[in-house]
């Protein structure tokens, strides 16, 4: 197995007194473990992704005239000082997303001209939240201070995203997401592996896919939550704190940030993790053979393909390959396309829906009770509501009523314990939220 090898390679650097970052991004064994949680997840995200790309010419045009805005909050969960990392570093990390989709960094002059012709702007913003999921002001940024001293652990290089996912928990030492379907949540902790008392940087961030699932399937009793995972030293371009991968190779540019973004709005590998029969999906980005980028070589030409006419060499220009920070600089015009159809389709809410459009909202225009709850929950709420919608962990509708009476009562039963979000519009068409935990 790849990931035994990886982790025995990395486990040596023990003795050479070095850090190794065993598996750059877990977001593709992330799919698989959610698939061990719940069978028929990979079917799913493959429908989703072939829906987007089905789609991908129509947002191209989509595209032009129109710049999405994400709204974006940072949860920093520190152990120590030095992971608490200062408000200035997240900042520079939301400078470094919006230059990097909207083909606004000044590296893009190091991509090779082999790729003029297929390279784009996505036109995608980010924004630190300005309004909470309540209505109130915020700054985009929780703190929480944990005993926790790394939610990495071997089970998680090996595979399985259990001790990962504390993070997104208050009650297992993290914190809890803002509603998802309205945030990008990107939690900054510490995931290194202490091994014999040897500190190694087992992985650099994961995120998970766009979801397509209306409900999760009952008996299912755990499952990702979603959102983007970052290790505290790759974020921002001014963070003290660094990552020494060895060989002179650079991740202080922000870059694990514009890559975890891009798989959360539905984009893979270049090399589509996998050897030159397994692909990406996208028709314009060069195929890959397997994990070949960590070393930003320029000579390598490993799949044979054509696009606009020709065999392109390897894209390790490319924000989804693994290759180093400052070896990186450019999306395709076809990653851009998929990433819009994904949020005119699976994270809608997410930039049509927006805190951004957020105001005056009055807390007590709707009761949630018992909350928690076991069960089923009654709704109690002013008039002026036209719309209530039941949101599951993966920021996707789990049903909907229009109009329902003040008093009426929604059934969890057949979904698991976990915290879910009734979404409420009002009459002026803003948008509320409440969470709601399922014991
Ligand atoms: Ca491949
Ligand atoms: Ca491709
Ligand atoms: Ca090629």
């Amino acid at each position: 197995m790849k990931t035994t090898l990886l982790l025995a390679f990395g486990l040596m650097s023990f003795f050479s007194n070095s850090q190794q970052i065993i598996d750059k991004c877990l977001s593709h064994k992330a799919i698989q473990y959610q698939e061990s949680l719940t069978p028929g997840y990979i079917d799913q995200v493959n429908s989703v992704f072939a829906r987007a790309k089905a789609h991908q010419s129509n947002y191209s045009q989509e595209k032009m005239n129109s710049l999405y805005t994400i709204p974006v909050v940072f949860h920093v969960v520190y152990n120590t000082a030095a992971q608490n990392i200062h408000d200035s570093v997240l900042i520079n990390q939301i400078k470094v997303l919006n230059d990097d989709y909207n083909r606004l960094n000044a590296d893009t002059v190091n991509m090779r001209s082999d790729f003029d012709g297929v390279a784009g702007s996505p036109r995608i913003e980010f924004r630190l939240a300005q309004i909470d999921e309540f209505g109130a002001p915020t700054t985009g940024i929780t703190r929480t201070n944990t005993s926790t001293t790394s939610f990495g652990s071997i089970a998680a290089v090996t595979g399985s995203f259990a001790d990962l996912e504390k993070v997104k928990s208050t009650a297992d030492g993290g914190i809890d997401p803002w509603d998802q379907s309205r945030y990008l949540n990107i939690w900054v902790c510490n995931m290194s592996i202490n091994f014999f008392g040897q500190e190694i940087t087992a992985l650099l961030g994961y995120a998970t896919p766009p979801d397509g699932l209306p409900h999760w399937p009952a008996g299912a009793t755990s499952g990702m939550s979603d959102g983007v995972v970052l290790q505290f030293q790759t974020v921002g371009t001014n963070n003290p704190n660094q990552i020494d991968m060895g060989n002179g190779l650079q991740n202080t540019l922000g870059r694990t940030a514009t890559h975890e973004v891009g798989h959360y709005l539905g984009l893979r590998h270049i090399w589509g993790d996998g050897d030159c029969t397994a692909e990406d999906g996208i028709d314009d980005t060069p195929n890959a053979d397997a994990e070949s980028n960590f070393d930003c070589d320029d000579t390598k030409n490993t799949c044979v393909d054509n696009i606009l006419g020709v065999d392109l060499p390897d894209m390790i220009e490319n924000f989804m390959d693994y290759s180093a920070d400052d070896c990186q600089n450019s999306f395709t015009q076809g990653q851009g396309d998929l990433m819009i159809g994904v949020l005119e389709n699976e994270r809608y809410d997410l930039v049509h829906n927006n805190p951004a459009s957020i105001q005056n909202l009055d807390a007590t225009d709707l009761s949630v009770f018992p909350n928690p709850t076991s069960n089923s929950i009654t709704l109690t709420h002013k008039n002026n509501i036209t719309e209530i919608r039941l949101i599951g962990m993966y920021g996707t509708t789990l049903s909907s009523t229009i109009p329902l009476q003040s008093g009426s009562t929604i059934s969890l039963e057949n979904y698991p314990a976990g915290v879910y979000f009734i979404n409420y519009t009002s009459e002026s068409g803003m948008v509320f939220s409440k969470r709601v935990v399922k014991q």
